[in-house]
């Protein structure tokens, strides 16, 4: 199946357009889970199984795992969440960007190492480096457009002087140019839906994953209204620590069950309104 119909189907069948960002962080799993060896896998099936009603996607992270040591657990969390919950989207944010010929290697590791449906990209060395992640049809790639961090209008910012700011021109080329086997989406935090609402008006199919909910404080209604299409869709909602964290304590997987289907609810609510 290409990734933008798994993608629809993900959003048909779940009636939500969150996504549950996994982040794992071992002090604060400390507080919810008793002592085991393999803490970060336990915590993402117990926050998988608990917020996957509630959930189109999962995006873990990463750095969590690796900077921990815990690449295998990261491995079989993928793992468990294709077994338990074949419909689910499941977007591996590492953000990687290299030339080519290195590029396919990590191409390989997220598709195929990983398992992921799909992976975040940098897409600031050129659209030569996208080619080998494109060239997985039946796989994604979100390439970074205008990030949620306070400093990403430094650089991403930029007046071009054909007009226009930088993360704009990234837009049209990942709608365009770069796009040929029709597998690209963007990332535009929620903390800037002005620039959300500018870049869906150059780019009306993509989807687009938007980090920035609940512990960045982005503005979730103007961010819908910035975004979704039509269908009410378009947009992946991203909360990791909003969702993760929601509870320290045993109670951590009822706590993250109550704050993704409340996100899920915020969203029918103001797409309604
Ligand atoms: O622009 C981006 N902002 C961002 O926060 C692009 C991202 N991929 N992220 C990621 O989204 C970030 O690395 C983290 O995994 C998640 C946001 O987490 P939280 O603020 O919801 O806890």
């Amino acid at each position: 199946m290409s990734f933008y119909k798994k993608l629809e189907a993900s959003w048909a069948s779940s009636k939500s357009l969150v996504c549950v960002g996994l982040d794992p962080d071992l002090q604060r799993i400390r507080k919810c889970l008793p002592e085991t060896d393999r803490p970060f896998e336990a915590f993402g099936m117990a926050i998988i199984d608990a917020t996957a009603e509630h959930a189109c996607a999962f995006k873990p992270q990463f750095a969590h795992y690796a900077a921990a040591g815990r690449l295998n657990e990261l491995k079989t969390t993928i793992d468990y969440l294709r077994d338990r919950h074949p419909d689910k989207l499941i977007i591996l944010d590492y953000k990687r960007g290299d030339i080519g010929s290195t590029a396919a290697y990590y191409a390989r590791e997220g598709y195929e190492v990983y398992g992921a449906d799909a992976v975040t990209l940098n897409p600031y060395m050129g659209g030569d480096t996208l080619e080998p992640f494109a060239a997985y049809e039946d796989k994604g790639a979100f390439v970074l457009c205008k990030t949620s961090n306070p400093g990403s209008d430094e650089l991403q910012g930029l007046e071009l002087a054909s007009g226009g700011p930088l993360y704009l021109h990234v837009a049209r080329r990942a709608a365009e140019s770069w796009n040929a086997c029709r597998n690209l989406g963007l990332v535009v935090g929620a903390t800037y839906p002005e620039e959300l609402a500018k870049v869906r008006a150059e780019a009306p199919d993509l989807p687009i994953l938007v980090p920035g909910i609940g512990a960045q404080g982005g503005d979730l209604a103007a961010t819908l209204a910035a975004g979704a299409n039509a269908q009410g869709t378009g947009l992946l909602i991203n909360s990791s620590r909003g969702i993760l964290y929601a509870e320290e304590g045993p109670g951590f997987a009822a706590a993250a069950a109550k704050a993704a289907e409340a996100l899920k609810l915020e969203i029918q609510a103001c797409l309604q309104a």
